[in-house]
């Protein structure tokens, strides 16, 4: 069973380790359990890789250079979740990713898709940290989920270029751009100084396991690419195209906000 699943995760690009007995993974939101009309037993874990190289004229996150991830696993969820009920009627499935039950970094961790990294985030062999975390729950016990190293863990190579290079004062820069309202003076500048209009990746970037992280083979994230924002691009953008991008959820607001942090004469 396990191989079939994993046969259908590998033609989706996915990263796929094991199944984990659900009683492993870490709840952070059970409330989103509760409309599930069966009993959870496993979770499938995968990573989704999204790197792509160049653009080094970039302000903002690469994860955010894309489309939103969320629209493409909206179209995993379509593809993915059909074939998989047809391979197994009897079963129940459902995919989350990010907007998760459960914490995906310690549940991939267990599963064997990577270690944690001093960074906070999974590291891969393939494709570094660059990756999407996401989940198939399911009622189907794989048969040899007994197998599984239910506690696997792993850490990195703990040389601390991460710490050593992250910019933050007050709390970690990837959610500083996207706090709503007005900035303080010192936020401000954190920005400024940090060069990004959209998340941060000073962690990901000096960390040793992105050196030789593969690129993704997944065309979604090789589209409609805009390494670089700037006012008039983000005017110019309809509400359907805007829609679309990574920021969108936060309004238009928070992101031209922060573009013009690096407009203003005092900078
Ligand atoms: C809320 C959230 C954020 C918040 C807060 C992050 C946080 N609290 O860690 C903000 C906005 C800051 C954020 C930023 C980013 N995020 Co985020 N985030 C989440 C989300 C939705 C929930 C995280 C959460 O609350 N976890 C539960 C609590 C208990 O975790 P925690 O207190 O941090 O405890 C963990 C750490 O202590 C860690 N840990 C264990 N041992 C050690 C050891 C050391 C030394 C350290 C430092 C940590 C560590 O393990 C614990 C359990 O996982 C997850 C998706 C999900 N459902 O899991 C994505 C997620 C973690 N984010 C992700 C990404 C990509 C990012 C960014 C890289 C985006 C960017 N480029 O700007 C940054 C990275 C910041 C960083 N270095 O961690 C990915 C990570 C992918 C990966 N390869 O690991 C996830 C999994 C989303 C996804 N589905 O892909 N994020
Ligand atoms: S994302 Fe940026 S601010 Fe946050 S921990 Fe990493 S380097 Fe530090
Ligand atoms: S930079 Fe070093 S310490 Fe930080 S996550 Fe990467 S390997 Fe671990």
């Amino acid at each position: 069973m396990i191989d079939i699943l994993k046969r259908v995760f590998t033609e989706e690009h996915l990263l796929l380790c094991e199944a984990l007995p659900f009683s492993a993974c870490s709840l952070i939101a059970p409330h989103k359990l509760k409309w599930l009309d069966f009993e959870v037993r496993s979770a499938i874990i995968f990573a989704i890789p999204y790197l792509v190289k160049g653009e080094e004229k970039r302000n903002v996150s690469r994860y955010a250079v894309s489309r939103d991830y969320h629209l493409y696993v909206s179209q995993l969820q379509e593809r993915l979740l059909p074939r998989l009920a047809s391979l197994f009627p009897d079963a129940h499935f459902v995919l989350f990713a990010d907007n998760s039950p459960i914490d995906e970094r310690d549940a991939a961790v267990k599963a064997g898709i990577g270690v944690m990294g001093k960074n906070g985030l999974v590291l891969t062999e393939k494709y570094g940290s660059y990756v999407f975390l996401g989940e198939v729950l399911t009622d189907l016990v794989p048969q040899n989920i007994g197998a599984i190293r239910e506690l696997a863990s792993g850490v990195c190579h703990n040389c601390s270029a991460c710490q050593t290079a992250c910019p933050k004062l007050s709390c970690c820069l990837s959610e500083l751009t996207q706090k709503k309202g007005t900035l303080s003076s010192e936020e401000a500048n954190e920005i400024r100084s940090l060069g990004s209009v959209w998340g941060c990746d000073v962690c990901q970037e000096v960390c040793p396991y992105n050196n030789a992280a593969e690129e993704t083979p997944i065309s979604f994230f090789r589209e409609y690419r805009l390494p670089y924002l700037t006012k008039s691009l983000l005017v110019g953008m309809t509400d359907e195209e805007f829609s679309c991008r990574a920021y969108a959820w936060r309004k238009r607001d928070t992101i031209l906000r922060n573009l013009e942090l690096f407009e203003s004469e005092s900078y």
